[in-house]
């Protein structure tokens, strides 16, 4: 039986992932983690721990305490805030990696780690960026990411660490809210829409990005944890992508459900630059050759579940 610990579980994956590993594989192996304290039921359903991740000694207890056999290392600072505190990212996201895995390799762990579209930088081929390609990104978020997936292959090569990783797109959900990244304006104009039926997006009208919708993101994270190692040519930083569209885009599908629905454009210059250095869409075939991958989830049947889903979660806030 599998026994998971979850690091950085009360953020926007994680607070959907641990409920669905939960689901596959006991609520008692998996364990939730993070700095915060859980308000929800995430503790009352399973176990939680407090676990800083820059700190080997608590990652450590907790994987020796339950016996863990897999890491989901979620916890992370996302781009924006990354690029507000570049010094605490490097500490948070490359600190943490670093420990997670030297926990894992001590303790013969498998782990999984969430790279980003954000690992890519404006020297990329931006249009159906391929698997494997220039990486030269211009944020901290990026070097963390790239050196994060360079760290996880090394893992692999010289200690045999099973480690396996995703390069996320924009990810939309109603679970949680975002932690501070720059596609998090794709999740906040389903809140606004809702409430008050306009929004004021903080990136161009023609910002295109890769997205992907929360269900969609976790099926991907546990099918890869769970592919057959034999077939996988790439292990760490498998390129993922479900839709692909640009703030009018997103801003028209929505106006279907809501006629009266109105966007409007105050441009954040350091969330635009972080966006305008990223892709404009992955090239996915790797995950769909290696270990299956396809999403479920398009632009309209994303957009038509989170403002079902939404609108009962803020009638019941
Ligand atoms: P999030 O910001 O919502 O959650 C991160 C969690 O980590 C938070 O609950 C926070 O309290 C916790 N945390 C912060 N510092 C910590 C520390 N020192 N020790 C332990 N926990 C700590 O992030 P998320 O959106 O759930 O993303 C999870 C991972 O997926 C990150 O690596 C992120 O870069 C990656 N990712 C996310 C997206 C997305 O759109 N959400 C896209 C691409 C990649
Ligand atoms: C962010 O915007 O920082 C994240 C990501 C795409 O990595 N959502």
């Amino acid at each position: 039986m599998k026994r998971i610990l979850v690091t950085g579980a009360l953020g926007q994956i994680g607070s959907e992932l641990v409920p669905a590993l939960r689901g596959v594989c006991g609520a008692d192996c998996v364990v939730a983690s993070d700095i915060r304290m859980p308000t929800g039921t995430v503790d009352k359903d399973g176990p939680f721990e407090y676990v800083d991740c820059t700190e080997k000694r608590l990652v450590d207890e907790v994987v020796r305490k339950y016996e863990v056999d897999s890491i989901y290392h979620l916890a992370s600072l996302l781009s924006a805030t990354a690029e507000e505190k570049p010094h605490v990212a490097w500490d948070v996201n490359m600190g943490g990696l670093y420990r997670v895995l030297e926990v894992a390799r001590e303790n013969r762990c498998a782990v999984f780690f969430p790279s980003s579209i954000g690992a890519f930088g404006p020297s990329t081929p931006p249009d159906r960026t391929p698997q494997d390609t220039l990486q030269r990104p211009t944020t901290m978020y990026g070097v963390t990411k790239v050196a994060g997936e360079l760290l996880c292959d090394y893992y692999h090569q010289r200690f045999g660490v099973d480690t396996r990783g995703l390069r996320y797109p924009g990810l939309i959900s109603y679970v949680a809210p975002p932690g501070g990244g720059t596609t998090d304006y794709a999740v906040e104009i389903f809140y606004e829409a809702i409430r008050n039926k306009r929004y004021s997006c903080f990136l161009g009208p023609d910002t295109c990005l890769d997205m992907m919708y929360m269900p969609d993101a976790v099926k991907a994270a546990v099918d890869l944890m769970n592919a057959d190692p034999t077939r996988l040519v790439h292990r760490n930083a498998f390129n993922v992508t479900a839709v692909n569209f640009t703030p009018e885009q997103l801003g028209a599908e929505i106006r279907k459900h809501i006629p009266e629905f109105t966007i409007e454009y105050e441009v954040d210059p350091v969330r635009q630059g972080i966006a305008d250095s990223w892709p404009n869409s992955l090239d996915d075939s790797a995950a769909r050759e290696e270990w299956d991958w396809k999403p479920e989830y398009d632009l309209p049947s994303m957009t038509r579940d989170m403002l079902e889903n939404l609108r009962v979660k803020l009638k019941a806030g």
